[in-house]
């Protein structure tokens, strides 16, 4: 397997390495509608035929997100399991993990040779962060529509994710979101932390997410082998 990686520079230091084996499993969390589940879609594209990957998704009262990726087509349909959360859905995520941890243990049994498991967080607030006994890292999902001032405001999602992908930048000037504020903000709350931009309309939107999977992946096989 080699790659371009395009994503100089950015760090892809994890929260806490797995001491087990098995795939690399990376939360994507966020705010309802920023994108989480247009960039699981892209990042399946992204990696077809590249790496064997797996997706659980997590909607509150319905299996919708698992729905549209299966109808997208970007996925063998046995490779979605979808957690239905119930009320909070930060919850799943973070306290009471089973049914997620469950669901990954299903896709691990069907495919043994995974080599990542995406989890998507049900769309929450800014608060909502995945427990490091789900996930090896993280992403956080924001968009440009809530305007340039939410980098700013912080919470946990936009200050200590492993990578911050601000997305819909097509829709910048419409809202009137100024890029530039966005990420020196973004910088300014997450130190050596990496920020990207993108628009998931595009068919390459992912794939500077794509290239930090894929160096986060070269790190877990250094540490295991070290
Ligand atoms: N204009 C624009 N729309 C987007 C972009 N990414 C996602 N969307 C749309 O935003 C809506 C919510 O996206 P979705 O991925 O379902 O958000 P989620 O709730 O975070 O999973 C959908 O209608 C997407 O088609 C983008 O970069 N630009
Ligand atoms: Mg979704």
């Amino acid at each position: 397997m080699h790659h371009e990686l395009t994503a100089d520079g950015m760090d892809a230091t994890p929260g806490i390495w797995p001491s087990r084996q098995g795939p690399l499993r990376v939360g994507i969390g966020g705010p309802v509608g920023s994108g989480k589940t247009a960039l699981v879609a892209s990042l399946c594209r992204e990696f077809a035929g590249e790496l064997e990957m797996a997706v659980v998704t997590n909607d509150i009262y319905t299996t919708e997100d698992a729905d549209f990726l299966k109808r997208a087509g970007v996925l063998d349909q046995d490779r979605i399991i979808p957690v239905e959360t119930g009320g909070c859905p930060h919850t799943a995520i973070r306290d009471d993990i089973a049914a997620n941890l469950g669901a990954i243990e299903i896709l691990e049994s069907r495919f043994p040779d995974l080599n990542l498991v995406l989890v998507e967080s049900g769309g929450d607030n800014l608060t909502a962060t995945f427990s490091y006994g789900l996930v090896d890292v993280q992403i956080f999902v924001l968009d440009v529509s809530g305007g340039d001032k939410v980098p700013r405001k912080g919470g946990p999602g936009v200050t200590m994710s492993d990578l911050l992908v601000i997305n819909k930048v097509d829709l910048a000037e419409m809202v009137g979101a100024d890029l530039h504020v966005m990420q020196t903000d973004a910088e300014a709350k997450r130190g050596s932390r990496p920020t990207v931009m993108c628009s998931l309309r595009d068919p390459a939107g992912g794939r500077i997410a794509a290239d930090w999977i894929r160096m986060t992946l070269v790190k877990l096989r250094d540490i295991e082998r070290a």
